[in-house]
């Protein structure tokens, strides 16, 4: 099939899961037309089957706000008359499925039509879109789109529960490549990170408010009084800062490595011993799956899709959000037994081959069968 795909072309999960998805799909023999403002960054563009195409927002001084849905809609318009594109799928609903719509409409004006499925991804549902500034125009085009999924049962269950939404919604999980080499490195530089005695403690996100950053601080600070250990932050964000001033009032800044954004999270995941997710709402956690792959063990918070990727006693632990003590005592219990330690990585592991990609990508083709003959 000829799929284009709309996503934010960033560093954030719903921006991976669409790359990862688009680059699975183009192996699988279908023709995959990424349109976004910029090139995502997991994109191997020189792949067979992917083809990329910018949105451009010209800049014009009488606008406060350029008006990216209009371009975005337009270039979608004029790509699926171009390349015959078959199906849309838009990732993040704001403002994605709602161009998206807008592109159908107007296809439609020229004897085109065609299905958008639309993934719900978590900030959209949980923290922006239901904002009612927004709520409406989400509500519409989530109703409006032939297909929906969303990417753990507790994003149904939300989405639900804050939407008056009237089309079915399917869940689709987030997945991970675990045959790929990037999936397997065996070059693992930990000596650059730490010393041979030393635990590495790892935490990845957007450094946002929701990622709950000091508690990832404050965590660690009671794993290191008890376990020789490092902490390293991987990614950019408004809490950064704040993070290390935290840091450096606990008086453990020598401990605490801020790497800032990475392409190559698994180079850092591979030599880790424990990954800390205690965010204050995570509808699936990527992250958590990306260092589970890498047979790293979780210590999470127990929000949203969280206890459908990590298994309490298993995979790592979950708590309370906001319970510092106890993720902390889980995370001391899991790094100060070698043993343990090599059984949970082992866990971790095992427990990431669930949402394998060849799995989870036939789902996707599964729906998009069906979004094509219901035309
Ligand atoms: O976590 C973020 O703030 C980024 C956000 C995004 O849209 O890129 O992540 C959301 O989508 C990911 C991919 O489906 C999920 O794994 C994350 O759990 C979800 N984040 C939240 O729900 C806070």
């Amino acid at each position: 099939m000829k799929i284009g795909i709309v996503c934010y072309p960033t560093f954030g999960g719903s921006g991976v899961v669409a790359t990862e998805l688009g680059m699975g799909l183009a192996k699988r023999g279908h023709e995959v037309h990424f349109i976004t403002y910029k090139q995502p960054v997991r994109l191997e563009q020189l792949s067979k089957n992917i083809h990329y195409h910018e949105v451009n927002v010209p800049e014009y001084p009488l606008f406060h706000y350029q008006p990216y849905e209009l371009a975005l809609s337009s270039k979608l318009v004029d790509m699926v008359l171009l390349h015959e594109i078959e199906l849309l799928h838009v990732h993040y609903a704001i403002p994605h499925a709602y161009a998206g719509y807008m592109a159908k409409k107007m296809l439609e004006e020229e004897g085109v039509y065609i299905p958008m499925v639309t993934t719900l991804h978590g900030t959209d549902i949980t923290l922006v879109g239901n904002h009612p500034f927004y709520k409406p125009a989400v509500t519409f085009s989530i109703n409006k789109s032939d297909y929906v999924t969303s990417v753990s049962q507790s994003l149904k269950d939300d989405t639900l529960r804050l939407f008056n939404v009237k089309s079915p919604i399917c869940v689709i999980p987030n997945f991970i490549d675990t045959h790929r080499e990037k999936n397997q490195f065996t070059d693992c530089q930990r000596e650059l990170m730490a010393e041979d005695d030393e635990k590495i403690v790892t935490h990845v996100s957007n450094f946002r408010k929701v990622k709950r950053i000091d508690d990832v601080v404050k965590i660690f600070n009671q794993i290191q009084k008890k376990v020789k250990s490092k902490l390293i932050m991987v990614g950019e964000g408004p809490e950064v800062q704040p993070a290390k001033n935290l840091a450096d009032t606990l008086g453990i800044s020598d401990k605490i490595i801020f790497l800032g954004e990475s392409n190559d999270v698994d180079k850092i995941l591979c030599f880790s011993d424990l990954f800390l997710l205690p965010s204050e709402k995570e509808s699936f956690g990527l992250a958590a799956l990306e260092a589970m792959v890498n047979g790293v063990p979780v210590i999470s918070s127990n929000t949203g899709g969280l206890p459908e990727v990590n298994k309490q006693g298993f995979s790592g632990y979950l708590s309370e959000v906001g319970d510092v003590d106890s993720m902390a005592e889980n995370a001391i219990y899991i790094l100060s037994d070698e043993q343990r330690l090599d059984q949970f990585k082992l866990n971790a592991k095992e427990m990431a081959l669930k949402f394998d990609t060849d799995s989870v990508i036939p789902m996707y083709e599964e729906i998009y069968k069906k979004a094509a003959s219901n035309l």
